[in-house]
């Protein structure tokens, strides 16, 4: 099957953690966000088994799927290939690119984290279809943040990717981004040839009391923010 076109518009990253998810259902959040506008969804889990993690991302796929919205999954390439899934997300201290790549085919996303210009654009000369970058801004969802770039570092990437001729790589930026800044980081991040695609979020979805009105706001949010003013 082809490559999907992706709309990376509002990204959600799933945590499964009591802290974040507490004691609701990961499948009724994911569903509700999808409901709100969720564009693209990854399954992150740090803890479960490769068995549980298989169900619950086939549990994904098929909810995923209803809404004609990628999934991908964190790290766990050999997962996305059992699943049959649209694709992966590997951080630096993942399997390398193109190992993914191998074991995935042409045809599937793998997108790459990125929080320098020389880890973003050995990505795209990989391959990657899309960079998630970051940490933009503090956050306790991840505790092994390495770096914390700001506004200001996503939008250096951005101009020396653009200057690179990798300004059609999609990208979205991730940490710290919910329904209190989502629009402002997004026009932060702007530089003068590339804007980011998109944000990536965990808490501000997974740990929100109404999911889907987070993702409407978000949505909102980001399409606003990414017309050129
Ligand atoms: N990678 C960099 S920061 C982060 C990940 C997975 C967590 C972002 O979580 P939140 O709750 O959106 O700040
Ligand atoms: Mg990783």
């Amino acid at each position: 099957m082809p490559k999907p076109s992706v709309n990376y518009g509002v990204y959600l990253v799933t945590d499964s953690t009591p802290a974040i998810l507490g004691s609701r259902d990961l499948c009724a959040v994911v569903e509700a966000s999808l409901r709100g506008g969720v564009t693209v969804l990854q399954y992150r889990d740090k803890l479960s088994s490769r068995d549980e993690a298989v169900a619950t991302a086939r549990k994904l796929h098929a909810i995923a799927r209803r809404f004609d919205v990628p999934l991908l999954i964190n790290d766990r390439v050999d997962v996305a290939v059992e699943v049959g899934c649209e694709g992966v997300h590997i951080g630096q201290d993942d399997m390398a690119y193109t190992e993914a790549r191998t074991l995935l085919g042409p045809d599937k996303i793998i997108g790459v984290t990125a929080s320098s210009t020389q880890e973003a654009l050995r990505a795209c000369e990989a391959g990657a279809d899309y960079l998630g970058l970051g940490t933009v801004l503090a956050t306790s969802t991840k505790k092994d943040t390495k770096s914390i770039i700001g506004p200001a570092g996503v939008r250096a990437i951005l101009a020396d990717l653009a200057a690179a001729g990798h300004g059609a790589v999609p990208t979205v930026c991730i940490g710290g981004v919910g329904t209190s800044n989502a629009g402002p980081v997004v026009a932060a991040c702007r530089a003068p040839a590339k804007a980011l695609d998109g944000v990536a979020v965990v808490s501000a979805i997974v740990a929100a009391p109404d999911p889907a009105a987070a993702a409407r706001d978000l949505l909102a949010q980001v399409t606003v923010a990414m017309i050129p003013q």
